[in-house]
């Protein structure tokens, strides 16, 4: 029988009081050590979840239609969860054998950078997956309006399962949610499906390789301030288990293709800077972009490198998604919180503190002026 005994009590130690020494008010016993790290709430949280995956016949699990690396890592250590919870599941009911299965389904399927990871190939594009009676649909880094193409498919499941950790988006299509945005990333909050000994799912090579994944991608290889203990805590347990970890720091965060070089280079050749010098922005036209074969993602690079120029505070960069429609990210050094600007100029947009993104329509120059405007008034006011 598999290590699994999710305690009847899904909120388990969570809840478990008993009365002090000196009969005054009930005290929770203290957690065991792997989780004196991980908010009572998110713990809750996973347990919930781990004993609906084990009811569940057929899982979806998805997120933009081109996954970051936080989005893969989320996807594939979820397929390890999602097993573990079969397993678990059937053990639990008498089974002979787990019968659940979990696809994970992008519309775009997985993006070529992250295809060095062992469970890449668990990822699929939407048009390569038939089955469509899903019964249990899970959600990561971001919401259900994220998902592309594999919204209606999400959308149709009877269950409906919400795992992130930005500040933005409705829950209330969701049966269970685990978010926390203090997290550093949606594998950070996964690791506690490892570290709670309720549920331990094994922690193989695979699912080490897509935590980790996630971790770096999300803080800059622990740059960024998201940056937590217990995200290096879950660094040095991965690394334990013999994590080959340079070659990830390599495939998802220094490796580029030579088209992107090329657009990096054309996008900061044409960047401008704001009188007060705090401002930076160039743009990205939809031809660069499509003559290089560039994603999204891409373009990321080029962000943080303007944003860590001397004396900026804020940079923009708008990517031409259509005429007149332009896609803008947003990076901040700390004073101003980004993630307040895309929500101001567009109700859709969000993100964090120090990165977020929005969509403006309008000619590029009018789209410019008004986004800049308004951080330049934040940062006089
Ligand atoms: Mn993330």
């Amino acid at each position: 029988m598999p290590r699994c005994a999710l305690s009847p009590n899904l909120l388990g130690m969570i809840e478990a009081a008993a009365p002090t020494a000196d009969g005054g008010a009930p005290q929770a016993p203290a957690p065991p050590a792997s989780l004196q790290r991980i908010a009572p709430a998110t713990v809750a949280a996973t347990r919930a979840i781990f004993a609906a995956i084990q009811q569940a016949r057929c899982v979806l699990v998805t997120s933009e239609p081109y996954p970051d690396g936080d989005a893969v890592g989320a996807e594939i250590a979820l397929h390890h969860i999602a097993e573990h919870a079969f397993r678990c599941g059937a053990a639990a009911r008498g089974e002979e054998r787990p019968a659940g299965r979990v696809y994970l389904v992008n519309e775009k399927g997985c993006p070529r950078k992250y295809r060095f990871l062992a469970g890449s190939g668990r990822i699929r594009t939407l048009d390569s997956v038939l089955e469509r009676d899903f019964d249990l649909g899970i959600v990561v880094d971001g919401g259900v309006e994220r998902t592309g193409a594999v919204q209606a498919l999400f959308e149709a499941c009877p269950r409906k399962i919400y795992i992130d950790h930005h500040k933005f988006g409705s829950r209330a299509q969701y049966d269970l949610v685990l978010a926390d945005p203090n997290a550093s990333s949606t594998t950070q909050l996964l690791w506690t499906f490892v570290a709670d000994p309720e549920i331990g799912v094994p922690l193989g090579r695979e699912l080490a390789e897509a935590i980790y994944l996630g971790l770096i991608y999300d803080t800059g290889s622990f740059q960024y301030s998201l940056t937590q203990p217990l995200t290096h805590e879950i660094a040095a347990r991965l690394i334990e288990t013999g994590l080959d970890f340079a070659p990830i720091h390599e495939h998802a965060l220094l490796c580029q293709e030579f088209e992107e070089l090329l657009v990096l280079g054309q996008v900061l050749a044409q960047a401008q800077r704001s009188p007060c010098g705090r401002i930076v922005w160039s743009s990205a036209s939809r031809e660069l972009i499509e003559r290089n074969h560039v994603r999204g993602e891409d373009l990321g690079r080029i962000i943080q490198t303007l944003c860590f120029t001397e004396g900026i505070e804020v940079a923009i960069l708008f990517r031409e998604e259509g005429p007149g429609r332009y896609k803008l990210s947003l990076r901040s050094r700390g004073r101003i919180d980004v993630g307040a600007v895309a929500r101001a100029l567009d109700p859709h947009g969000g993100g964090h503190d120090r990165a977020a993104g929005c969509t403006l329509t309008g000619p590029l120059a009018e789209v410019t002026a008004r986004a800049v405007g308004y951080v330049r008034a934040l940062l006089d006011g």
